[in-house]
């Protein structure tokens, strides 16, 4: 079965899927070790594996070729967080091509202006596009895809931007109209009464998807209790830990004058021969190397 269609079959067989953020195939491969349904080819995630701020900096290219390794290393599908889409409709209709071919599932377009500002910064300029305009980029991702099962997901920053629910009702209202068959909603509060509130207005007939970045403590049971979000996306987890782990790891080397204290704390190597799946190469050579 396709990845595409893995992700449709996976969202029909369950009520919520849990989505992990990727940055790099081996992020990929522990994702999938760990047992989540699909990998957000996060562009914070990216961005900040460049040193970068999440600010249209990470060209299209840059993200399509760590997409395209991450495929190529994982059977998970991919839902690709393309931005803005990367310009206007006509840009729109060259990323879906080029994301497919790529090997993504899904993509999530928002509806800010580009170059986009980080949606959880402080202070984050947030300006979003006329809702007639988006329409026109969410219209084109639908009329790109070659695979009817590929997901355009459109998603409103209205709440971000602190144009209030009725605003983003709106915008997610318009988007279904559109052609948009998900829509994710984002939020930066610290508690996820904006999420539960808008979940509970939201009278359209597509279903939500919601990344918990900001409000942590909406777990999957409360989730499933709204009963019409069915996607998780875990935004920066993977970033953050592997930053955390290292941070720490790092510092301890340097206070400890050497390894002797962490290296019964992180991964032996054997583990991360595993992971890059060294018993294949040594299976290949006693076949072929004479
Ligand atoms: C990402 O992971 O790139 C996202 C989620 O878009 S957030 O950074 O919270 O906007
Ligand atoms: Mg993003």
């Amino acid at each position: 079965m396709s990845s595409v269609k893995r992700l449709r079959t996976r969202l029909d067989e369950t009520g919520l899927i849990h989505v992990m953020a990727a940055h790099s195939p081996l992020s990929a491969l522990l994702a999938e070790e760990a047992g989540f349904d699909a990998l957000w080819a996060s562009g914070f995630e990216l961005s900040a594996l460049y040193g970068l701020p999440d600010m249209s900096l990470i060209s299209m290219t840059q993200h399509l070729d760590m997409l395209r390794l991450i495929a190529g290393r994982t059977t998970l599908p991919i839902i690709a967080d393309i931005d803005t889409g990367y310009g206007n409709a006509i840009n729109v209709i060259h990323a879906v091509h080029e994301y497919e071919r790529a090997g993504a599932s899904a993509v999530v377009i928002e509806d800010k202006t580009f170059p986009k500002v980080t949606s959880l910064m402080a202070g984050g300029r947030q300006e979003l596009l006329r809702i007639e305009e988006f329409q026109g980029k969410i219209e084109a991702a639908v009329a790109t895809r070659r695979d009817p099962n590929f997901l355009v997901i459109a998603r409103t920053e209205a709440l971000i931007a602190g144009l209030g629910e009725t605003e983003a009702l709106q915008r997610a209202k318009a988007y279904e109209e559109a052609g948009a068959e998900m829509v994710l909603i984002h939020s930066k509060k610290k508690d996820a009464s904006e999420i539960e509130s808008f979940s509970r207005a939201w009278g359209g007939s597509v279903p939500l998807a919601i990344v918990p970045n900001a409000y942590p403590d909406l777990d999957a049971e409360r989730v499933k209790a709204l009963g019409n979000i069915r996607v998780m996306i875990y935004g920066n987890y993977g970033i953050r830990a592997a930053a955390t782990a290292m941070r720490e790891t790092f510092r301890r080397i340097i206070a400890d004058g050497g390894v002797q204290n962490v290296h019964k704390d992180i991964l032996p190597v054997e583990e991360i021969f595993d992971l890059q799946n060294v018993d294949s190469v040594k299976a290949a050579e006693a076949r072929f190397l004479r």
